[in-house]
């Protein structure tokens, strides 16, 4: 694995704002590699598996009834100190205290639509990750690049 990993959530308020690509792109820009992608949705069931951590604090209801009230992208994202650069990349979960340039900063509208998740740690980052997708699902990043490009036809 080159560096480490961590897991992302993009959240039903910025795929319904069409802010998949330029979140995508901020990522990718920070030097973060995309080594798993998939759109889905979470059912009640799931919300409340992956949120067990949250169940019983005062904006779990919330919480819950937006993640499982649209389509969701999940991915995982792979660099060196992957949580730790990842959450300084999003800004605070409040946005109206994320700093300037983040991605909550630009793309979330409340302490609930705040258009990403991020893991906490490298533990809770392999946990999500595994919930989402099989090991067959997340690459390689030093396996998948560079193209073999000896191998393709120019044209
Ligand atoms: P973060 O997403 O920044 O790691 P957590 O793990 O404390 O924040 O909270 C998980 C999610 O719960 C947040 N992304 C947010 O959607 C929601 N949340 C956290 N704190 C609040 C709050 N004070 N009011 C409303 N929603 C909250």
């Amino acid at each position: 694995m080159a560096g480490n990993r961590t897991f992302t959530i993009i959240k039903p308020n910025a795929v319904g704002n069409r802010n998949i690509g330029d979140i995508c792109a901020m990522i990718e820009k920070a030097g973060f590699r995309i080594v798993a992608m998939k759109m889905t949705y979470l059912s009640r069931n799931d919300a409340e598996k992956f949120y067990h951590v949250h169940r019983g604090k005062f904006f779990f209801r919330n919480l819950y009834l937006f993640m499982t009230s649209g389509p969701i992208v999940v991915m995982v994202l792979e660099k060196e100190n992957a949580v730790e650069d990842y959450r300084t990349l999003i800004g605070k979960t409040n946005p109206e205290l994320a700093e300037e340039g983040t991605i909550r900063k630009l793309y979330a509208q409340s302490k609930t639509r705040n258009a990403v998740h991020a893991s906490d740690s490298d533990e809770n980052a392999a946990w999500e990750a595994s919930f989402f997708f099989n090991d067959k699902e997340i690459m390689d990043a030093d396996y998948c690049l560079p193209l073999p490009e000896d191998e393709i036809d120019s044209d």
